[in-house]
């Protein structure tokens, strides 16, 4: 069996590795040349636990190759990215022009998997592209068989944990037709261990949407919470944990805005496909990004009540305990900080070797923690690392805290520059 994987990303690569792993012969297809030659010199070019090890080995082995050229094959997966416009218009031109390549090469019983998030109706329009270019071949249709399968069959993988959530999660898996689905099946059966559910085309596009959206709407009322808990002068993360204690409520988390390329991109392509109809995943996104803006508002509100100190950022990542800095409300916050208030910014980020482009040319600069704790006066808390969780209060009591995402809920409050603390009054 030969596979084909189009698109070389964080789905793709580890998506052709499992697969090589499996026995089968996988040609990795990218349009960057330097993405090719890393592959093909075993070597990977993206940040994912256990994925080097699993690609030198397939590499080596002869199982996985990469290659700028799309080759005939049994199936062919494309995982390629689906970014939204400036209109917030989803832009599936990536999946179409993977699809022509793929075109050049179909033949009689092959299986087009369709991977990337895309809006209702990109799956069938990629078999009209395929109707329309390859006429010599008949499409599937209800009740017609067709030369081919197509098929859409959304990822679920959280970074981090990407091989080990390829194999156990479940997997919907959406045909053309009937008969479609069960063909892809027949595919993900040998390497997925969760359960393979199939259902239609459209209904696993609008499912990957869905799921992303949930989280975003959950995420939206935890931030919606954080400012009305804060202009009421109640713990908010107190709130949370008491209110989960209730055996049908669970609360996320809280946070400068939502981050990664996922949650805060997908709900887009629903409100696109009926802006009329999706009012609360809309204010939901507006909710979660107005969240950003209110954070950079109240920390520059606790800094302008201590001018001259200098001013920690714990953390650019787009979560815990990751070295993700894309899209990162993080990354946002510290940056918009850093242009105000230039090199007073000191930024703390154990997952960063180099500083984000974002700050160039501010001032600002990367320090340990343990710097921080000394110099700094001011603190802003953007992401919870476990290493930030680590600093015991006695270490920290004199701090002037804006504290995002609850990392050090017993933090005393500092009294402004001005104000005499209560026990030296
Ligand atoms: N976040 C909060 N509060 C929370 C949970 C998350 O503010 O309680 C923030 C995070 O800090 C981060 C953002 O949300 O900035 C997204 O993080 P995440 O861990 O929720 O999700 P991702 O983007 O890493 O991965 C998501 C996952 N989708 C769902 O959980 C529904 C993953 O399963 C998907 O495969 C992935 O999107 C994707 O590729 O679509």
């Amino acid at each position: 069996q030969k596979v084909s994987v189009i698109g070389l990303g964080y789905i793709g690569l580890p998506t052709a590795a499992l697969i090589a792993r499996g026995g089968a012969q996988v040609v990795g297809v990218d349009v960057s040349a330097h993405v090719v030659e890393t592959v093909n010199s075993g070597r990977v070019h993206i940040e994912e636990v256990d994925l080097d090890g699993l690609v030198q080995g397939v590499v080596s082995r002869g199982n996985l190759r990469a290659s700028l050229e799309v080759e005939p094959s049994d199936v062919f997966i494309i995982a390629v990215p689906t970014p939204v416009a400036e209109d917030r218009a989803p832009d599936i031109s990536h999946v179409l022009k993977a699809a022509r390549t793929v075109a050049q090469v179909l033949k009689s019983g092959d299986t087009v998997i369709l991977e990337s998030t895309s809006p209702v109706g990109t799956t069938e329009a990629m078999r009209d592209l395929f109707a329309q270019l390859r006429p010599d071949l008949k499409m599937p249709e209800p009740g017609v068989a067709g030369d081919i399968a197509i098929a859409y069959c959304p990822e679920r993988v959280l970074p981090g944990r990407i091989l080990v959530e390829l194999i156990d999660n479940d997997r919907c898996i959406g045909g053309i037709t009937p008969r479609c689905a069960r063909k892809a099946l027949g595919f993900y059966r040998q390497f997925v261990r969760g359960a393979c559910i199939t259902t239609s085309a459209r209904a696993a596009e609008m499912v990957k949407l869905v799921e992303n959206s949930f989280r975003d709407v959950n995420i939206a009322f935890a931030n919606e919470l954080s400012v009305i808990a804060e202009r009421m002068d109640i713990d908010v993360w107190e709130v949370i944990r008491l209110a989960n204690r209730h055996p049908r409520v669970n609360i996320l988390q809280p946070g400068p805005g939502v981050g990664g390329h996922c949650i805060a991109v997908d709900p887009w392509f629903i409100v696109h496909g009926d802006p009329e109809n999706s009012r609360l995943i809309r204010t939901a996104r507006e909710v979660n990004d107005g969240k950003t803006d209110y954070v950079v508002a109240k920390a520059s509100d606790l800094i302008d009540e201590f001018p001259g100190e200098d001013i920690a950022c714990l953390g650019l990542a787009f979560k815990p305990n990751i070295d993700d800095f894309r899209e990162s409300p993080a990354v946002k916050v510290a940056g918009r900080l850093a242009k105000r208030y230039g090199r007073r910014i000191k930024l703390v980020e154990p997952y960063a070797h180099d500083l984000p482009m974002e700050f160039a040319g501010t001032g600002a600069e990367l320090i340990d923690l343990d710097t921080a704790l000394e110099q700094c006066g001011v603190f802003v808390i953007l992401v919870d690392h476990d290493m930030f969780k680590s600093v015991p209060v006695d270490e920290r009591a004199d701090k002037a805290v804006y504290d995002t995402r609850g990392v050090w809920p017993d933090q005393p409050r500092r009294p402004s520059a001005g104000q005499t603390a209560p026990d030296q009054a």
